[in-house]
């Protein structure tokens, strides 16, 4: 055992390895970091939510295809010290996925590598249309998204508890593989067309040879500056900041992104290669704020509805008397718990926004199916409220 590397050394050389991947296959990600770090630097210290994790802290999203491969990767993040928090319903928002959010739920796994993988899976079963749903399962089933390594390497960290320095190295270099990016589509373009016609999500799910990264984002501790900088540095950055207002008691989180590439890409058609494009990647950033119980969510809904928040108090004592956010008694007095998650709002937001005109919201017919993803999880999700209130009582 004395050699094995921790979950959290692998989850932060995962994160680190990641982040450089789309460095190199996405520039303006590097830009977006060069911001962020100057940003975080200029802001008062003492301003710090905790300013120690602060430069190596981001979070990705991917979209996979099949139950199948949502097991596997839980089971690599699982190696990683990631865990599945939360349930997202994006139906509600016309997209045809659900969603989890892989992160350390401890709060020593968080302070040593706070990295987080928003990741959603298709449900076929919305695509009303049955030819086309049947094209997309037959191009889901017809692909491998692992690398042939991969799955003997898991199931001997897996068998034997951990792993070493060197078949780190090597597990890392393969899980990588599964979310570069891939200049050949796996469909042709007529049938590309025919899924993005339907929804832009299923042709980015379907088309391609794995479920490529789609943004990483890097944690500011002031986005209002960094989305100016942004502009400066000829970023397209969204026209508004998702999320809630700036406040003196930040919540939840505020988001904003550059809009996604259009990059090219090769589609075979009658046998020959075909320039096309497709729009998928871009970069996000974000301000973490306080985790709200669920009279404070509630009351954030409310307010984010009637686009006032004048009735959210913009106090610490205020809004832990009220019992809106979650608190932990430090040396002086009370420190707000950072929310570690995601908003379904500001997701259904990022998607739309990045996936080109056509990601307007459609009408779905469709309700949550929590049971469901937790069976193609192959275990069940953490409450994320019960996550807070456990870390808040032990802090008391
Ligand atoms: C994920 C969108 C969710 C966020 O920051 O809210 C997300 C996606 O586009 O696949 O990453
Ligand atoms: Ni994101």
């Amino acid at each position: 055992m004395k050699n094995h590397i921790s979950k959290s050394a692998l989850r932060q050389r995962f994160s680190d390895a990641l982040s450089t991947l789309y460095r190199e296959e996405v520039p303006a990600y590097g830009t977006l970091l060069e911001i962020v770090a100057e940003v975080n630097e200029s802001v008062d210290p003492d301003q710090a939510v905790d300013a120690a994790r602060l430069g190596q802290e981001r979070h990705g999203a991917i979209r996979v295809g099949t139950a199948k491969d949502l097991s596997i990767i839980a089971r690599v993040f699982n190696q990683l010290g990631m865990e599945p928090v939360g349930y997202y319903d994006l139906s509600v928002a016309g997209l045809p996925i659900h969603s989890t959010a892989f992160r350390p739920v401890t709060t020593e796994g968080l302070e040593k590598s706070p990295f987080r993988m928003f990741t959603s899976l298709l449900r076929p079963e919305l695509i009303d249309d049955e030819g086309l749903r049947k094209k997309a399962e037959a191009a889901l089933s017809e692909r491998n998204i692992f690398a042939p390594e991969l799955l003997t390497q898991l199931e001997k960290i897996e068998s034997n508890g951990g792993l070493d320095e060197d078949e780190a190295e090597a597990f890392i270099l393969s899980f990588l593989k599964t979310f570069q990016w891939h200049e050949k589509a796996q469909v042709t373009w007529e049938a590309y067309k025919g899924f993005k016609e339907h929804h832009p999500l299923l042709a980015d799910i379907v088309s391609f040879q794995g479920p490529h990264i789609n943004h990483l984002t890097p944690r500011t501790l002031d986005i209002d500056l960094a989305q100016e900088r942004m502009r400066e540095r000829g970023l397209e950055a969204k026209d508004v900041i998702e999320g809630p207002p700036k406040r003196k008691c930040p919540i939840l989180l505020r988001q904003t992104a550059f809009k996604a590439l259009s990059e090219d890409i090769l589609f075979e058609d009658s046998g020959e290669w075909k320039e096309g494009s497709h729009t998928a990647r871009f970069g996000e950033i974000e301000q973490r704020g306080a985790a709200l119980t669920p009279k404070g969510r509630e009351l954030y809904d409310q307010c984010l509805a009637n686009k006032d928040f004048s009735d959210f108090p913009d106090d610490w004592d205020l809004m832990r008397e009220q019992g809106l956010a979650y608190f932990r008694k430090t040396k002086t007095g009370f420190a707000a718990l950072t929310y570690e998650d995601f908003l379904p709002v500001s997701a259904a937001g990022i998607f739309r926004s990045n996936l080109g005109e056509d990601g307007e919201a459609h009408a779905l017919k469709a309700t949550a199916n929590q049971e469901a993803f937790e069976a193609a999880l192959g275990r069940p999700v953490h409450d994320m409220f019960a996550l807070y209130s456990d870390q808040a009582k032990k802090n008391q």
